[in-house]
């Protein structure tokens, strides 16, 4: 296939415009964005990237999880879309990049090759996959997953927020459900431009991440029961703590990251003790362990480990404890055609690159199980995301969409 000339480039000021119009969307409390998925925010953030893809000429496809699929016609109209997209949710305290970038990214190509006039002859399909985050409903990459049949749309539907609202429920609520099957749209390929999330690009210097492999996740809520009692006068011998129970497993939740450093991680971000107040020794402790690594008997051995740690730690303190497996993947290898687009791509236009294995999950884990599927990085300030400080440069982001640009119209192929 021909590679796109190396003068083709996208339009920098138009993207970063557009990061920063669509970042006035659920804005945060400190600069970044607070635009969960499914609420009213999600909705005007979602109809502000329709009227754009539609006033660059899409038409705009959306499924029964509310995956949104905006296509640009190629001169062949029976040959399989190149899709191309990430997510518009953000984490309660979220940058404005994270998932962002991945959606805007595909639209300023659209918008480039109209700019210029160029014809591909495979469709191109803008994306924005819903409920990517996994935070108010679990787990992450929920609706990839269902497109890639990993979940079934019932099980998603019924997933329950903090309030008991379900998925289905909200989703119809703020009116984008779609009609269309999910999963019944077949791909040629698919790429996911995404901020780093981590140290690494910035440290070394490097423009561009060629990702070939994300790590995989576990995610296991884990709930101790003990007994309210009064925090005065209940002598020390007498108490069922729940929520030393939760402190003493969770260092054992580092001790184990620890044990297998240095690419395995492990952390619990959601923790809840109930009844959460002063006065009272909590009688429950919930809380979600998130193990990762590479490699995934490291990620088994982890788990493994986790659940005879806490048994103990519960036997000894005699309080009850369950687990349940909400979230996770194995790790994944990327289609080595997808990034050697990629990888050419940052060579051609003379961009830093490396390759990189993504720390964090991504649609694309879910999607390369169906397509042809790689991912493009760049740099993030002090490597730091899921954080309202989140930053990144208007140069990484146009680098980082140029590259995605040259990788999705090579494999799209340009139409002389
Ligand atoms: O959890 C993750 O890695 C992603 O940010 N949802
Ligand atoms: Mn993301
Ligand atoms: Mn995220």
């Amino acid at each position: 296939m021909a590679a796109p000339a190396q003068n083709l480039r996208i339009n920098g000021d138009r993207l970063w415009d557009s990061l920063m119009e669509m970042a006035k969307i659920g804005p945060g409390v400190a600069g970044g964005n607070n635009r969960q998925t499914l609420t009213d925010e999600d909705a005007e953030g979602r109809a502000l990237f329709q009227k754009w893809c539609e006033d660059a000429g899409c038409t705009m496809g959306l499924d029964q999880m509310g995956n949104m699929f905006a296509h640009r016609v190629g001169t062949d109209p029976n040959a399989l879309p190149v899709y191309v997209g990430s997510h518009l949710d953000t984490q309660p305290t979220g940058g404005k990049y994270d998932g962002v970038l991945g959606v805007l990214g595909g639209l300023e190509i659209i918008r480039t090759l109209n700019d210029l006039g160029i014809k591909t002859k495979h469709p191109i399909v803008a994306t924005n996959w819903t409920n990517e985050e996994g935070t108010r409903y679990a787990p992450a990459m929920l609706s990839s997953g269902v497109f890639a049949g990993m979940h079934t749309q019932d099980w998603a539907y019924d997933r329950e927020d903090a309030e008991g609202k379900t998925f289905g429920d909200e989703l119809k609520r703020i009116g984008w459900r779609g009609d269309e099957e999910v999963g019944a749209r077949k791909m040629h390929a698919f790429f996911e431009l995404h901020i780093e999330q981590g140290p690494i690009l910035e440290a070394e210097g490097k423009d561009i991440g060629v990702v070939t492999h994300g790590q995989g996740l576990s995610w296991t809520q884990v709930t101790v029961t003990g007994k309210d009692a009064h925090t005065g006068s209940t002598p020390m011998p007498m108490r069922k703590n729940a929520g030393l129970a939760m402190a003493r497993i969770l260092e054992k939740v580092d001790e184990i990251a620890w044990s297998h450093a240095p690419h395995a991680v492990g952390a619990a971000g959601h923790i809840d003790v109930y009844p959460n107040s002063r006065n009272v020794i909590p009688g429950k402790a919930v809380f979600t362990v998130d193990f990762r690594s590479p490699e995934l008997a490291v990620i088994k051995d982890m788990e493994n480990r986790l659940r005879v740690a806490a048994e103990d730690i519960v036997e000894e303190m005699g309080l009850q404890i369950e687990f349940e497996k909400v979230g996770g993947f194995d790790p994944v290898k990327f289609d080595e055609g997808c990034v050697a687009a990629v990888r050419d791509a940052a060579e051609r236009l003379g961009y830093s690159h490396t390759d990189i294995i993504s720390g964090a999950g991504h649609d694309a884990c879910w999607i390369n199980r169906v397509a042809p599927t790689a991912m493009v990085m760049c740099p993030c300030v002090d490597g730091l995301s899921h954080n309202e400080a989140e930053e990144i440069s208007k140069d990484w982001a146009a680098a980082g969409t140029d590259v995605l640009f040259h990788a999705v119209v090579e494999t799209a192929e340009i139409v002389e």
